[in-house]
């Protein structure tokens, strides 16, 4: 997978992909990410990439030019799959969302600034817009970091044990059971004696059983949407 990141922050987007996974999967060419600096595409003096909206109001609104110059230059090397604008006002980002997105082959990132961009862009050009939650950034840098290390670690190839994602948090509506390591016993506190029973029926069972009553705790909203889709599915077949 290719992504391009074009941003007027390049440097808010040095160091996210040099490290751990993401790092893993680009050294192992399984993820390419290249980030662009808007201001290259200025043709103004100042290398100015916003400015004042139209019908007035306070914040400078990202133009037209630069942004059309940006994509236009990467559009003539690669083909995209989806153009991306990262901004609050997007789809919140979620487990389902990262799965299909991690199968595309090439994706282009915007980064908001400011009032944001130019709507006549989003038009034209953007194909889907994501936030990563209801709270707002100074810019759509990190949300794009984000976007990368859930898309990145998706790869097949990527983790160690190819297995591990499958069992992450969201990947079936339950959040992830509770998880221990060595000593057995710390200050007392034990590891629950299921986990170092050898039997993995039972081990299974009990982390479904943590699994469900953590989700039902923190949140009911994940296993209402769970059942919502089986009711999609239609009855198992087989
Ligand atoms: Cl994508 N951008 C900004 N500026 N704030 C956000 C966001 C994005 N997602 C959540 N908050």
């Amino acid at each position: 997978m290719r992504i391009d990141i074009i941003t007027v922050q390049p440097g808010l987007l040095e160091s996210p992909f040099s490290h751990s996974i993401l790092k893993r999967a680009q050294d192992k060419g399984l993820l390419e990410v290249h980030v662009h600096n808007l201001r290259d595409y200025s043709t103004l003096k100042h290398k100015q990439v916003d400015d004042y909206q139209f019908g007035g109001g306070a914040g400078m609104v990202m133009m037209m030019e630069p942004l059309v110059k940006a994509i236009e230059h990467l559009q003539a090397q690669f083909t995209y799959d989806e153009v991306i604008y990262l901004t609050p006002d997007g789809e919140t980002l979620n487990q389902p969302m990262a799965n299909q997105l991690s199968l595309k082959g090439n994706l282009l990132l915007l980064c908001g600034h400011y009032k944001g961009i130019d709507e006549r862009f989003r038009q034209h050009f953007v194909t889907k817009e994501i936030s990563i939650g209801d709270y707002v950034l100074s810019g759509g840098e990190l949300a794009a970091a984000v976007l990368v290390d859930a898309l990145g670690r998706l790869l097949p190839g990527v983790l160690n044990d190819e297995t591990s994602a499958l069992f992450d948090s969201f990947q079936d509506h339950l959040l992830a059971p509770p998880v221990y390591t060595r000593p057995e016993e710390f200050r007392g506190w034990r590891v629950p004696d299921v986990l170092l029973s050898g039997d993995h029926r039972k081990i299974d069972d009990w982390r479904h059983d943590q699994a469900l009553e953590r989700t039902r705790l923190r949140r009911p909203d994940l296993l209402q949407k769970g059942e919502e889709n089986d009711k999609e599915k239609g009855p198992a077949k087989g």
